[in-house]
């Protein structure tokens, strides 16, 4: 009865055929049997029919061995039941029965990372979405919520630690050197919250009293080795529990709370109920090891599945359709959180350059979807971009258009109305409309519509009358589920600088009485295809700032004279739009860099001088946030000018923007030298905002210098990778350094290379920084230096951190490179990438589709690079029993 043979390739799911389930499971009691190779898992599941009864009922299991069956304790036969490779039908199942089963599966074998699996020395569990079905038969789905409890055995010596969900019940000895643990979850889930682990743990434990007085037990579970790296985890979590209650109303609901860290985890963390499973990138940290962006991600995954406890967890999802109902709105919960712990701004800047690259290139794909897809064929591939950032821009769309009283009365509402039950994304809209009495119809398109909406805004100016009006029209471009848009409700939060600084706004139908207190801010609201906005008692021609703290997930066009946007730079009071008129201008200046580099005149081109006569302003302004500061001087990724091409051409943009980058760094070089000599690199590291802005500014300096580095510059940098007594600042050196094309700089970068090696080798964390950094140098021979790391010892081909490390930063994050593979074959990047893919796919299908993403973007690419890309696709699409994960995404990406 051995039932693992490959699932056939190409099934589509429809919302359209949603179904409630026939049968609920009311209770669930596993036995779970550990051995050395194998593991028995018992299952007593407690059916009721839910209303008409069906002719037979099937569970889900895949990888699933059939040991024995009963129904209410008497065994089945052959003809009472059929057992595939997809599952378990029951043939004429009673209206309410007891289900035992009892299968073997084998975790040390499941290198798929779904289910139940050891990382190193540890058994652990990860069932979202539809890992459950690898550990015993089930209704997989996410509406079947059921009471669990479970006993978990194991060799005592082995695996001292045993835990599940919820609290523990009891637990001993037993014969032959084993013990057990069982635990109960008093709170009704879906199994894909369902967790197990099983290892050789020690824990850092603390508590916590919530707001009605009641105590907490927090506990994270690592290897003995990282006790010194979670303090930093635990104080987040404590922070989050506190932010949960203030700014949501929101409690803890069980005695205790735990956080398990395993090196082999497929993603950041799993919010399974009282028992968090973290990838150890995602909770260790302390500052010899970490940089302060893995600070803060640690902070920023702790919050996140903390707070799915109440929005994913007490309220869930109907189904997997609805999965931006849990992680957009968990996504924008936890910026909220990261924003009140730091700078709001610095946050919503950092937020929004990862939603307009990677999300608006995955909306202008072939995989592009709305935030609730009507379809899918393959679950695992849905956790986008698109349901996380895009969920959490349209959430905070929500937001705004409620004001911060009735956003709270609204998700009060949600909470109380939904608790313990598993709902739709209507049902998160219906109570923002019913807490507010606003009418939401049109604003629900966000949530089927895919596509970056476009804004054009054109502007007039009438001196006699003293009018300025703003029109603005929308359009969607087509994606894959559909060609014609209807107009979305979008917020367009703006201000108007005039030569002395913001206007006051007065809309024309706007009545005296009811101007609000700031009257230099209005959010337009636009609902049509083209509107117009007309503002009175203008009395000089303004700018326009719009999009104010980047209001909606669009792309905005206005024609902004280089001296309109120094003004915004400089002066406007809205922090965002005055990084976005930095970035605006940064682009300018590269695309006429790059149509150098296209007329090959690049070693001649002088960049307009606007640019660094607003960042010498802004190094000179002492008023300025340092980390915004940062942000404001950094350059548009090589990513973001890519996506603002209709065509990409990655060479030209790589050098432009060197070539700007070199000018900008050689111009403002005494201004850089200054910040980077006045830093003490010993000075006591402190992970708080205010230290992590002024490393991010002196490191984006030493990063200017060190393009065009001078003999000082040089020590500058070699004293502070010698020095530093922190991550952030030992990386920010080494990579100044290993990026620098100088050859001096380039004989000392080998010898740091294998110097750092040397000092970190035993902390993997640290070695997957070496790895990625490697793997992003963009100095010509990347390839060749990542398919010598695939050979080198820190490397393992089986474990999601370093494949991420290497083959996923190559291939996204050294576009150079990647595109331009190797002297004789120019392809040489693609088919390096479906080699990996193929070579993964079986082992690992979840993250071997997530490599495919470069090559999906084929169509983007000149004629040879194109094609080039589409022949590799076509290779992953040619191979037998290529996974459904990978199938999916190929054959979306060559339809
Ligand atoms: N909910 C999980 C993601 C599960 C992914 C499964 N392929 C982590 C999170 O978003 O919090
Ligand atoms: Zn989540």
């Amino acid at each position: 009865m051995n039932s693992s043979e490959p699932v056939p390739s190409g099934k589509t799911v429809y919302l359209k055929d949603y179904a409630p389930p026939s049968y609920i499971i009311e209770k669930t009691e596993l036995d779970v049997d550990i051995y050395k190779g194998e593991t028995f898992v018992l299952a007593r599941l407690q059916f009721q029919c839910l209303d008409e009864r069906p002719q037979a009922l099937t569970l889900d299991g895949e990888a699933l061995e059939l040991l024995d069956i009963a129904i209410d304790g008497k065994a089945l036969d052959s003809t009472q039941y059929r057992c595939d490779h997809r599952g378990l039908t029951l043939h004429n199942p009673p209206e309410r029965f007891v289900l035992t089963t009892r299968v073997r599966i084998l975790p040390e074998q499941n290198t798929s990372l779904e289910g139940l699996y050891r990382s190193r020395t540890i058994y652990c569990t990860q069932c979202e979405a539809e890992g459950f079905r690898k550990i015993t038969y089930y209704l997989d789905r996410p509406d079947v919520m059921s009471d669990f409890i479970t006993r978990v055995s194991a060799d005592k010596n082995e695996c001292p630690i045993l835990l599940s969900n919820g609290n523990k019940i009891d637990g001993g000895d037993l014969d032959g050197g084993r013990h057990f643990a069982t635990w109960h979850d008093p709170h009704k889930k879906p199994c894909y919250l369902f967790a197990l682990v099983a290892g050789d743990l020690a824990k850092v434990e603390d508590r916590f009293r919530t707001a009605s007085g009641r105590e907490v037990t927090l506990q994270i579970f690592v290897e003995e080795k990282d006790l010194d790296k979670c303090d930093h985890a635990m104080s987040s979590l404590k922070n989050a529990m506190r932010w949960d209650e203030q700014v949501y109303g929101r409690e803890y609901d069980l005695d205790i709370f735990m956080i398990v860290a395993v090196d082999d985890f497929n993603m950041g963390a799993m919010e399974n109920k009282g028992l968090n499973i973290f990838n150890t990138s995602c909770v260790l940290a302390k500052p010899e090891t970490t940089t302060d962006a893995g600070f803060q991600r640690v902070e920023g995954v702790v919050a996140h599945e903390y707070f799915h406890n109440w929005s994913g967890n007490r309220v869930t999802c109907r189904d997997w359709f609805q999965l931006s109902l849990k992680e957009g709105f968990t996504v924008f919960r936890d910026a909220e959180f990261s924003a009140d712990m730091g700078s709001r701004t610095v946050k919503r800047v950092e937020d929004v350059a990862v939603l307009r690259t990677l999300q608006f290139a995955e909306d202008a794909g072939p995989m592009a979807h709305p935030i609730r897809p009507a379809s899918y064929m393959e679950i695992s591939n849905f956790y986008t971009l698109t349901i996380y950032e895009k969920g959490a821009e349209v959430v905070r769309m929500l937001a705004n258009l409620l004001g911060p009283a009735d956003f709270r009365k609204a998700t009060d509402l949600y909470f109380e109305r939904h608790d313990g039950q598993a709902v739709t994304t209507e049902e998160f809209v219906q109570a923002m409309e019913d807490a507010s009495g606003r009418d939401l119809t049109q604003f629900k398109r966000w949530y089927n519509q895919a596509g970056t909406p476009r804004l054009s805004v054109t502007d007039e100016y009438d001196q006699e009358q003293r009018r300025y009006s703003l029109t603005i029209r929308q359009s969607t471009p087509a994606t894959p589920e559909c060609a014609e848009k209807l107009a979305f409700h979008i917020p367009v939060a703006m201000g108007l600088l005039g030569e002395a600084g913001e206007l006051a706004l007065k809309l024309a139908d706007e009545s005296l009485d009811d101007l609000p207190e700031d009257n230099t801010h209005r959010v337009l609201e636009l609902t049509e295809t083209e509107q117009t906005f007309v503002f009175t008692d203008i009395p000089e021609k303004p700018v326009p700032s719009l999009l104010r703290g980047f209001s909606a997930p669009v792309k905005l066009d206005y024609q902004y004279s280089r001296a309109d946007l120094a003004t915004l730079a400089l002066h406007d009071s809205d922090g965002f739009n005055r990084y976005e008129a930095c970035q605006k201008l940064a682009l300018a200046t590269i695309q006429d860099a790059m149509l150098a580099y296209q007329q090959d005149t690049l070693a001649e081109f002088v960049p307009d001088s606007t640019l660094v006569q607003v960042y010498r302003l802004l190094l000179e302004d002492n008023s300025l946030d340092q980390a915004m500061l940062a942000l404001m001087l950094n350059l548009p990724s090589e990513a973001y000018i890519a996506e603002e091409q209709e065509v990409i051409d990655p060479v030209a943009i790589h050098f432009a923007r060197r070539q700007v980058a070199a000018y900008v760094g050689s111009e403002l070089a005494e201004l850089f030298r200054l910040r980077v000599s006045a830093y003490d690199p010993t000075r006591e590291y402190r992970a708080q905002s205010d230290d992590i802005a002024l490393r991010s500014m002196k490191n984006a300096a030493l990063g200017y210098l060190m393009l065009l580095p001078t003999a000082e510059d040089l020590h500058l940098c070699l004293n502070q990778l010698a020095r530093a007594n922190n991550m952030t600042d030992e990386m920010a050196a080494l990579t100044a350094l290993v990026c620098c094309e100088d050859n001096t700089a380039q004989e000392q970068a080998r010898d740091a290379l294998t110097a750092f090696y040397q000092k970190w080798q035993d902390e993997p964390l640290v070695v997957n920084q070496w790895l990625a950094l490697q793997a992003r140098n963009p100095i010509p021979g990347a390839l060749e230096r990542v398919q010598a790391l695939l050979q080198h010892p820190a490397y393992d081909g089986n474990n999601p951190n370093k494949i991420r490390s290497v083959i996923s930063v190559f291939c996204n994050n050294n576009p150079l490179n990647f595109h331009t593979g190797t002297a004789d074959e120019p392809d040489a990047g693609y088919r390096f990438l479906a080699e990996q893919i193929l070579q993964l796919d079986s082992k690992n299908p979840q993250i071997a589709a997530r490599l495919i993403t470069p090559l999906t973007r084929w169509r983007r690419y000149t004629g040879d690079r194109g094609q080039a890309m589409r022949l590799q696709l076509q290779r992953l699409a040619d191979q037998p029993g290529l996974s459904p994960d990978s199938y999916e995404i190929v054959s979306k990406s060559l339809n």
